[in-house]
């Protein structure tokens, strides 16, 4: 049967870009999607970029406006993949234009953005989702129906860390990363964002947070200077402040009665991307580390005494999600896939006209939590995160 097709803008083309790309160049070779993602055009401001960029990545044409991506009439999808103080005009304009919206984590800078958002996308009817990529990796689908099941018994505990290091040398430049203006906050929405959406997805909602954050490193040399150009008149390198965390840690209850801590940093020594997590239960516990990403750590306390005790589960076997699309039980799957799952989820989505989670009301929820932790940072006090709006 002849299948549809959607078009789709990518705005933004750079690590995100390459996995998004990746993504809509393989879903429709592996999964039974309809309608297939037709890749109509890449955006991006600079044209010699985002030219090299569409000839690599595989898109029809580029453009260098995303208000002219918008305005095509080829175009049903537009995913932004942009840094976070573009989301919010790029997806406002994209809805407006009555087009279904990917937008990458976090959903937006601040919570009041991300309550725009996600009223404009009610308004707007159209399928809506947020790139929490990591739900999508077939562990993590497995920790959740465990969970659902009620195989784990009453959760008690979520403990979760993302650990990265790449911005430890002092000599790292002040990328836009580092800049609240552009960025929003540091590891704690970057990182952070992804383990509380990982709570949320694993356990649920989360009632209130009590949290504290830290930049260790509070001025760098400007991106120019560090790339060789500019120098101050003093001649010294010209730096700027760092105006966003480098780490946050916080405590949470949830609404189901479980506690949770969570770490996101950019500081662990050795850490390249390491995002875990741990939930213990009543009846048992499971474990997930992205290092290991084909694994799940199960444990259950109704197995017999003389073999309990942590093991290992292989989550390459067909009846899992996705799983069965690739290869053979075995045959491990990568970070690149759960942006491929994450299209086929889309697509399913556009077909049937319903958003798929995580949407743009997780993605506010997401937002209200990191509010709440920065509020509880700065204030010492415990923090409801809001929730008016959803
Ligand atoms: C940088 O921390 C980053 O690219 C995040 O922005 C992504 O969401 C994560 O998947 C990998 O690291």
């Amino acid at each position: 049967m002849e299948r549809g097709e959607i078009g789709v803008g990518l705005v933004g083309y750079k690590f995100m870009g390459r996995a998004h790309s990746n993504a809509y160049r393989q879903v429709a070779s592996f999964f039974d999607v309809d309608p297939a993602p037709r890749m109509a055009a890449i955006c991006g401001r600079d044209e010699a970029g985002v030219k090299e960029a569409a000839d690599t990545l595989g898109w029809d044409s580029y453009e260098t406006d995303y208000h002219d991506l918008i305005a095509r009439d080829d175009i049903g999808l537009v995913d932004i993949v942009t840094p976070g103080n573009t989301h919010r005009e790029i997806v406002l304009a994209a809805l407006e234009a009555g087009k279904h919206v990917l937008c990458e984590k976090p959903l937006a800078n601040t919570l009041p953005e991300a309550r725009e958002m996600l009223a404009a996308a009610r308004d707007a009817g159209t399928v809506n989702m947020v790139c929490f990529n990591y739900r999508r990796a077939p562990a993590v689908q497995l920790a959740r129906k465990l969970v659902e099941e009620g195989r784990l018994g009453e959760i008690r505990h979520w403990r979760a860390s993302y650990l990265q290091d790449f911005i430890m040398d002092p000599s790292f430049p002040l990328i836009w990363r580092l800049q609240k203006e552009v960025s929003g906050s540091g590891a704690l929405g970057d990182i952070g964002a992804h383990i509380i959406d990982l709570a949320h997805f694993v356990v649920g909602p989360i009632s209130e947070v009590t949290g504290m954050t830290e930049t260790f490193v509070k001025e760098r040399p400007l991106e120019e200077a560090s790339a060789g150009g500019g120098l101050s008149a003093s001649g010294g390198e010209e730096t700027g402040e760092v105006t966003v965390d480098d780490a946050a840690a916080f405590l949470a209850r949830f609404e189901n009665g479980a506690i949770g801590t969570f770490e996101a940093t950019r500081f662990a020594a050795g850490r390249r991307n390491q995002n875990s997590f741990e939930v213990n239960g009543s009846k048992g516990s499971v474990a997930f580390d992205l290092e290991r990403m084909n694994e799940l750590e199960v444990f259950f306390t109704e197995d017999e005494p003389d073999v309990q005790g942590f093991r290992t589960v292989s989550v390459t076997e067909p009846d899992h999600p996705y799983t069965g699309a690739w290869w053979p039980p075995g045959h491990i799957l990568g970070y690149e896939h759960t942006f491929v799952h994450t299209m086929k989820d889309l697509m399913d989505g556009i077909k049937v006209g319903k958003s798929p989670a995580p949407t743009f009301e997780d993605g506010y929820r997401c937002q209200a939590v990191l509010a709440a932790v920065e509020q509880s940072a700065a204030s010492g006090e415990w923090t409801t995160p809001e929730t008016e709006g959803i």
